[in-house]
């Protein structure tokens, strides 16, 4: 009995470990009304938490048709973004226009 269940813990772990290896989560943080990544380059697949870490509320969009809107995030606020397709993303701040940053997906 004990031996199915190490071997089950063995094979969950694999599992896990195989999902950790196919998709990475980044993190981008907004302070100071500023992305702290100018440019960051992902894989396809891979995943952006965006975290508001200012005192004032923020947005997150992409500039690219149908990709993805945060709508108002307040401080504190933290929104986790599937990157699938490849591409170059322009991602914005819709209250601060000059939040800039590039998000490029390989
Ligand atoms: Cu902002």
């Amino acid at each position: 009995m004990l031996r199915i269940s190490l071997s089950l813990l063995a094979a969950l772990g694999l599992v896990v470990s195989a999902i950790a290896l196919a998709a990475t989560d980044h993190t981008v943080t907004e302070k100071g009304k500023k992305f702290s990544e100018k440019k960051l380059t992902i894989q396809a697949g891979d995943s952006i938490t965006f975290v508001n870490d200012d005192n004032i509320t923020h947005n997150v969009y992409s500039k690219k048709v149908n990709q993805f809107d945060t709508g108002a995030q307040k401080p504190g606020a933290s929104d986790r973004i599937v990157f699938k397709n490849k591409g170059k993303q322009k991602v914005r701040c819709a209250i601060h226009p000059k939040m800039k940053m590039t998000v490029v997906v390989e």
